[in-house]
């Protein structure tokens, strides 16, 4: 079997690149993913492009999970027997805790991939926030994808190029637009000798609403748009998948950047996800309690 880690900061681009390779995938492929927030999102979002997944409960695979995510292999070799598992760890783990879970099966041979969103990489790891989260990333990559270089100039793509290249000068790097590679993915090394790993988490906080009741997908918006206003806090990520007036809506807030787009199956329950920290969630609660019948999961 082969694997496949691929991480990457929250909104970096991780689910939009597994289902490009998976959807172009002539092998068995199952996604193994651990949403941050206790509505996952991702599963779903997976199942609806016909893309097998297996979803890990909430929490964080670096730390807490390490059990589950074991077990939940275990499971996923014995029903589906894939030729090729991707993992998707949250948006705020290290690629470490599936490393050594996948060490203490055994399992020595997969590739990492890790995506880094070429909009906020730089600023954020000049800032020292983050610093250690990305060195620890790109540092375990074998591929690193510069991603959404059509939202940047060539001296920022240059700039992240550089510093990929400065915490990694091993890793094999590309510049993507939405994840797509245009050549089929380099194989990872055949046996791996431990990585002495910290295990650097991002420390963020996380509020699940589901909704009922009729839905405007321009409320949404409002919604998401005053989100990314900053008035709830630091707002790092929102996600979505929502049955509205229009028909079924995924929603997704990046770093103030914001997409909705058509689902293309109806949503099981539609839900919200907000990540961030210094979140005021009595005034998100109140905005949305204003638009809509919520409940916090
Ligand atoms: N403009 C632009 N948006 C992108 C690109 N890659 C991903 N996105 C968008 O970024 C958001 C987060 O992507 P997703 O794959 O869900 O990120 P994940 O949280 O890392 O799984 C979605 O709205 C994507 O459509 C890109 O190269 N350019
Ligand atoms: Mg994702």
């Amino acid at each position: 079997m082969k694997i496949t880690i691929v991480c990457g900061l929250l909104g970096s681009g991780k689910t939009t690149f597994i289902r490009n390779i998976a959807k172009g995938s002539t092998q068995k492929t199952v996604v193994l993913v651990n949403d941050f927030g206790k509505a996952g999102i991702d599963g779903e979002v997976f199942s609806a492009s016909g893309i097998d997944s297996v979803e890990l409960p909430s929490g964080c695979i670096c730390c807490t999970l390490r059990f589950d995510l074991i077990t939940s292999i275990k499971k996923i070799m014995a029903e589906y027997n894939p030729d090729h598992l991707i993992i998707e760890p949250s948006g705020i783990a290290s690629p470490s805790g599936v490393i050594e879970a996948l060490g203490e099966m055994g399992l020595r041979q997969y590739s990492i991939i890790g995506i880094v969103d070429s909009t906020e990489f730089v600023e954020l790891y000049e800032a020292e926030v983050y610093s250690g989260f990305f060195e620890e990333q790109v540092s375990l990559s074998d591929i690193v994808l510069i991603n959404k270089i059509d939202l940047i100039d060539e001296d920022l793509a240059n700039k992240t190029a550089a510093l990929v290249n400065t915490i990694n000068p091993g890793a094999i790097v590309y510049r993507t637009v939405r994840a797509a590679l245009d050549e089929p993915l380099p194989e990872g090394p055949e046996e791996r000798t431990g990585n002495k790993t910290k295990g650097k988490r991002l420390n963020f906080e996380t509020l699940s609403l589901t909704l009922t009741g009729s839905i405007s997908a321009r409320s949404v918006e409002d919604f998401f748009r005053e989100l990314a206003g900053g008035r709830f806090g630091n707002i790092i990520r929102g996600k979505g998948l929502l049955n509205t007036d229009i028909g079924p809506q995924k929603f997704d807030l990046t770093f103030g950047n914001m997409e909705s787009a058509v689902f293309n199956n109806r949503v099981t329950e539609s839900r919200i996800v907000i990540i961030g920290y210094n979140l005021d969630m009595a005034l998100i609660m109140k905005a949305a309690n204003d638009r809509w019948e919520t409940l916090i999961l």
